[in-house]
């Protein structure tokens, strides 16, 4: 398959003021359509074409650096979209509720864990709650990487790369993160995928 660029699920002003519009038109029209670009160009003539993206994210990892970059980056944006929404945040699905208090302790812990996975990530990267062996777990990868190299399925990621925020917060990464707990997941969509990887 090639890869193409969504809609934004959402106006782009519509996560203001959490997320501006200028950092969706610059992180969505400009960053997410170069990986997509990108990853096309590269996965020409290589034994991932007609392969399904999650395909070629686990299969070039390690084998193709630039095509693993850029289809994970894209692999990667396709949900984040996908886990904001305005008026996001708030009460979490009773299901996801229950198992992550059971896996990781409280919703709290799990908030703390998540922007604490999130800060800490030095540099590019990205924070996740993904499910692996059956369990809910908070991890953090650097640039691409995905859940999926870990051998564990997202169910929620966030991008920390600083196109993700340094216009609406500068340096304030947990700021950033802060908001993005607190008022911009789709927790729908969260539950969605949790279902899917159960
Ligand atoms: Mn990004």
């Amino acid at each position: 398959m090639s890869f193409t660029l969504p809609e934004l699920p959402y106006a782009y002003d519509a996560l203001a003021p959490y997320m501006s519009r200028e950092t969706l038109e610059y992180h969505h029209d400009k960053h997410h359509l170069a990986y997509v670009n990108n990853g096309n160009n590269l996965l020409k003539g290589t034994e991932f074409e007609g392969k399904s993206l999650e395909e070629i994210v686990t299969g070039s990892f390690g084998k193709n650096a630039p095509l693993f970059n850029n289809a994970g980056q894209h692999y990667n944006h396709l949900h984040f979209w996908n886990w904001m929404k305005p008026n996001g945040g708030g009460a979490i699905p009773g299901e996801i509720e229950k198992k992550i208090i059971e896996d990781i302790g409280s919703v709290d812990k799990f908030k703390e864990d998540f922007i604490a996975a999130g800060v800490g990530q030095f540099g590019s990267g990205w924070a996740w709650l993904a499910l692996k062996d059956g369990k809910l777990v908070v991890l953090k990868s650097p640039n691409g990487e995905n859940p999926l190299v870990q051998g564990a399925t997202p169910i929620l990621g966030v991008d920390v790369w600083e196109h993700s925020y340094y216009i609406d917060y500068r340096n304030r990464r947990p700021d950033y993160l802060k908001a993005f707990v607190d008022h911009l997941v789709n927790w729908d969509y969260v539950a969605e995928l949790y279902s899917k990887a159960v």
